[in-house]
């Protein structure tokens, strides 16, 4: 089953690799998780602990705002609700800015969204891959190895931040690295939301 073509985009069968800046170089002895912000308690987990939760399979639609669109891809990863499990969030959390690298600054990209919008199996962070003519692949380097997050195709891709970093939990919305320079606070492909 495949998902209508939201307005403004064209279908694409390959992936493309859109990113600012130097791609991350995983190294596992130095990479952290942080989860942050209006939590109880502030928590960085190491590699070896995101990797041992629980896994999902989800297929994902992608849609870029520079118009593609990949339909279909299946991915595996960490849910978005399973790193939730890990902070008690304070009254009125209704946001989230999900950060990774950019040119070597470990919070240096990040991008807002809805918490209320990451709690089923289309919000994943992910490590592995595959589509209707490729098998199961590491996800590489320039599409955000060690770990990625491929946001509810109910929003462009920016908001799916390569070699993630950390999570800060919010009470009041805040712009990230796309929307300081003018893309949507929302970014849902269907309605066309591009820019502010
Ligand atoms: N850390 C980081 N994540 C990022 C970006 C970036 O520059 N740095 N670019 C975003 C943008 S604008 C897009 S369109 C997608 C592209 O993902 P892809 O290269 O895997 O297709 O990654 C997003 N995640
Ligand atoms: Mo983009």
């Amino acid at each position: 089953m495949t998902n209508p073509l939201p307005p403004g985009q064209f279908k694409t069968e390959k992936w493309p690799v859109l990113h600012q800046g130097e791609v991350y170089e995983f190294d596992q002895q130095t990479w952290t998780l942080k989860l942050f912000g209006d939590v109880d308690q502030e928590i960085t987990l190491s590699y070896e602990e995101v990797i041992a939760l629980p896994k999902t399979t989800s297929t994902i639609d992608m849609h870029c705002v520079t118009t593609w669109s990949k339909f279909n891809t299946i991915f595996e990863g960490i849910a978005f609700r399973e790193l939730l499990k890990k902070v008690k969030l304070k009254d009125g959390v209704k946001y989230v800015k999900i950060f990774g690298y950019y040119d070597g600054d470990r919070f240096g990209y990040s991008a807002n969204l809805p918490l209320e919008k990451l709690l089923s199996d289309d919000a994943l962070f992910v490590y592995k891959w595959k589509d209707e003519t490729r098998d199961w692949e590491t996800l590489s380097v320039k599409h955000g190895y060690p770990l990625r997050f491929i946001p509810p195709a109910s929003f462009y891709l920016w908001k799916g931040t390569k070699w993630v970093s950390g999570i800060k939990f919010m009470k009041e919305d805040e712009e990230g690295f796309w929307e300081e320079l003018g893309y949507s606070m929302n970014a849902d492909p269907y309605k066309e939301e591009r820019f502010k």
